[in-house]
């Protein structure tokens, strides 16, 4: 497969990506086919669902928050390049340097230096800098995940920033002299950051909730089930996750909390608060519009995109599967190297890359060790389906083969 946007070449140091030359090292682990997601943009593609939920929510925040004046309070930014810096991705949010989600195993890299952004939480600090106080950042993510019906290595996030002053929160308060933001000597607990008042932090945290439950609302109705867990991010403190009941289970759709006054002190927000979240648009979608796999999305069958040609985003609409396809699926066994450099995640890239999106789902089946020669064995399952047709298992039996070649040739695995 070629590639407009991309050009991987392994005996050449460097890359092309979305017009822009980048260095390769050996931190470089992006893939042609993650590569060939750059620049699709879903998120804004006409009569895409996940820009009919994005149109959504942007009308949500346009008519929930207001100036006096009555224009629209948060500024919106759904453009802005996916190639970070590690810097942005991760110091500019007080990431901690060993912190898993910076590892190699966990997202793709361009170099050492340069990273497809992991969240887009990446861009915080630098709008924050710009002087804006309210905003949206809405774009596609790149991880390397798991593989199953919910999880896809690149997916669009929704993120949002609010900042206020005291003016702001307090206007409507009696006696609001007493009341202030900050506290000099105070203590981090499970409910607030040192240096914030406890009365403020519960507004923001009102506010923050208020929000977000009624625009699960605005989206499921009324009767949406939602519930808080309590949740831990570097970058807010404190921090929970949204999730809502769908198909007989809760499903996470987003992070939030209230925003480390060290990020807005050194973007120069001296004198305000914030709260922020990030919410997973596909997760949404899939609820909203009864998708029933994250593949989908990447579709370019009409039979999955014109059910969502509507020119009203609000229009109902349940999609109806074309019709569901048989899967196969076929295990492989092998010895993992005793060196410890194998991580599943490079497992999951190669099937991904061999297989793309026939790939359905990985299960790690078993694993263990033989007692007497100290060797680990893994087996996966590997389920194989087709959105469009029925695969023979003559074709699953050559792909499933040629990961098993690859793997034992890349991974340094010994096929069982
Ligand atoms: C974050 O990415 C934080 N940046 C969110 C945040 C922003 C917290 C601002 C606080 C303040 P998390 O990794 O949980 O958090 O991802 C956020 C959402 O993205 C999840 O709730 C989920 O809806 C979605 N998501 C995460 N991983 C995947 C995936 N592999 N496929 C599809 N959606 C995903
Ligand atoms: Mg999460």
């Amino acid at each position: 497969r070629t590639s407009t946007v991309a050009n991987v070449d392994k005996n050449s140091n460097e890359l092309v990506l979305l017009g822009q030359k980048y260095a390769t090292d050996d931190w470089t682990n992006v893939t042609p086919s993650i590569i060939t997601k750059l620049g699709r943009n879903l998120h804004v593609k006409q009569y895409h669902p996940l820009s009919l939920l994005r149109q959504r929510i942007v009308n949500y925040f346009y008519g929930q928050f207001r100036s006096k004046s009555g224009t629209p309070s948060f500024s919106i930014y759904d453009n802005i390049c996916p190639i970070v810096t590690v810097s942005q991705n991760f110091d500019s949010l007080l990431v901690p340097k060993d912190h898993p989600s910076r590892k190699k195993t966990d997202c793709y890299f361009i170099n050492q230096d340069t990273l497809l952004r992991a969240h887009m939480t990446a861009h915080q600090a630098e709008l924050i800098s710009m002087g804006l106080n309210n905003f949206l950042v809405i774009g596609d993510v790149y991880r390397r995940d798991e593989i199953d019906s919910t999880h896809y290595p690149v997916f669009h996030q929704v993120d949002a920033v609010r900042l206020r002053t005291s003016d702001e929160i307090f206007c409507n308060v009696n006696d609001s002299e007493s009341l202030k933001l900050f506290e000099h000597r105070g203590i981090e607990s499970a409910e607030k950051q040192g240096c914030h008042t406890l009365e403020v932090v519960k507004i923001m945290e009102q506010e923050l909730k208020n929000t977000l439950i009624s625009l699960a609302q605005v989206i499921f109705g009324k009767d949406v089930r939602c519930r808080w867990i309590d949740q831990y991010f570097p970058f807010t403190h404190p921090s929970w996750e949204l999730e809502v009941f769908y198909n007989d289970k809760w499903l996470e759709i987003l992070g939030c909390g209230i925003m480390r006054q060290e990020i807005l002190q050194k973007s120069g927000a001296v004198d305000r608060i914030g709260w922020a979240f990030g919410l997973g648009l596909e997760r949404l979608a899939m609820c909203l519009y009864n998708i029933p796999d994250i593949r989908l999305f990447w579709s370019n069958d009409a039979g999955f995109l014109n059910q969502f040609k509507v020119d009203n985003p609000n229009a109902h609409i349940q999609y109806k599967p074309i019709s569901i396809y048989p899967s196969c699926t076929n295990d492989i066994s092998f010895w993992l190297p005793q060196d410890g450099s194998y991580s599943s995640q490079d497992f999951y890239d190669i099937v991904r890359e061999i297989g793309g999106d026939i790939i359905e789902q990985i299960l790690l089946k078993d694993e263990f060790t033989h007692p007497k020669i100290q060797k680990t064995s893994h087996c996966y399952s590997i389920v194989y389906r087709h959105m469009e047709r029925t695969l023979t298992q003559r074709t699953v039996n050559e792909i499933h083969n040629q990961i098993g070649k690859t793997v034992a040739a890349k991974l340094n695995v010994i096929i069982r």
